[in-house]
């Protein structure tokens, strides 16, 4: 129902005026926009092309230095729907970061959770709490909030990555705080696993000095191989006529803390998704937004009436409750992540799915 704002009695017209002189508001002026029927994202969906992004961060590599202050030469994607702001959704900032040779990003603690992954490249050690973490293509390495961490490149090539993390909904609810820590790194080393690794990356397997539940992952490298070897396998046990995969050729994993079995982060999901060429997922919606980046291979994103063609680096933005599908031209490998552990501890998630299409 439309209620009518337009005021012709001259008592209604100075009552309003009488609110809006003590900051009060009627809600009957304005119901439909504080409850809309269904959600009503101002992000929109959109897609930022690999080829766009990575010579952009490599004409900050040659102009901007990195260093204590600006602390990051990360650039982040501004959802056109979100004023200018340098989020990529309402919950969620994503940004390419890049770092030249033998360069040093400064140690620093923060409340927003933050992680990276790592599309192509190899040769910067994150070192996150003093234990320094290699990263390479297809890994997903974590910094949990109020962990220090600095970033160091011992190689003379270049690297660039993604970055995601909480930072618009902790603005948003106004629960950040941020320390400096060393201008370097505390541990320059370059061993090739993580000390976390070394004591908790062995499936299945809890070591005893951590019994205890965690909120975060205490996992700070979740490694290729391993993501790889967990996609082949439910499609190949798909062939064999097992059900492995959660609809046709479309095999799928969530990286998880295992202290609890859930998320890895309190605020953000991850996952990673495999289709075989020539499959598409059902067309779906969801309560919450979601980024994903192409990470191998060649497809189409469906997004609301429009749809994108995109391959490997590109980055999609699918706000709340935007009808969303892929097609997979060729076998096709995507990352994605997700405010979903938000929506889902607020009992606020939803999905549509569209059955057999
Ligand atoms: C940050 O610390 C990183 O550690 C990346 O790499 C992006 C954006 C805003 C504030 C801190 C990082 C960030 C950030």
């Amino acid at each position: 129902m439309r209620t009518q704002t337009h005021v012709e009695d001259p008592a209604l017209e100075q009552l309003y005026g009488d609110f809006a002189a003590e900051h009060l508001n009627p809600l009957w002026t304005q119901l439909g926009d504080l409850m809309p029927m269904v959600p009503t994202p101002k992000a929109v969906p959109f897609v930022w092309k690999w080829s766009t992004l990575y010579p952009l961060a490599q004409r900050a590599g040659d102009l901007v230095p990195v260093g204590r202050g600006g602390e990051r030469r990360a650039i982040a994607l501004a959802n056109p729907g979100l004023g200018g702001l340098p989020y990529a959704t309402p919950t969620l900032w994503a940004a390419i970061q890049y770092l030249g040779p033998k360069e040093t990003a400064p140690e620093h603690r923060h409340s927003q959770n933050a992680f990276r992954f790592v599309v192509e490249g190899d040769g910067v050690w994150t070192v996150v709490n003093g234990d320094p973490v290699a990263m390479r293509r297809g890994d997903l390495l974590l910094t949990p909030g109020w962990a220090f961490h600095g970033h160091h490149n011992e190689t003379d090539h270049p690297m660039a990555w993604i970055d995601g993390l909480d930072i618009p909904f902790v603005n948003y609810t106004d629960t950040g705080f941020f320390e400096f820590g060393s201008d370097g790194v505390t541990d320059e080393s370059t061993p090739d696993v993580s000390r976390a690794e070394r004591l908790w990356s062995h499936p299945g397997l809890r070591p005893l000095v951590g019994l205890g539940r965690r909120t975060t992952t205490p996992i700070t490298a979740y490694r290729w191989q391993h993501t790889d070897a967990a996609l082949h396998e439910q499609l190949a046990l798909e062939d064999e006529g097992y059900a492995a995969t959660t609809e046709p050729g479309h095999a799928a994993v969530r990286f998880t803390n295992p202290t609890t079995g859930g998320d890895i982060m309190a605020t953000i999901r991850a996952e990673f998704h495999r289709l075989r060429g020539g499959t598409h997922t059902r067309a779906r919606r969801d309560v919450g937004s979601t980024v994903y980046q192409v990470f191998d291979g060649t497809g189409r994103f469906h997004l609301g009436d429009d749809t994108t063609e995109v391959g490997t680096g590109d980055l999609v933005v699918v706000p709340s409750w935007t009808e969303w599908s892929i097609e997979a031209e060729t076998d096709f490998d995507v990352f994605a992540f997700s405010d979903a552990p938000i929506v889902e501890r607020l009992h606020m998630d939803r999905s549509h799915v569209t059955e057999g299409a």
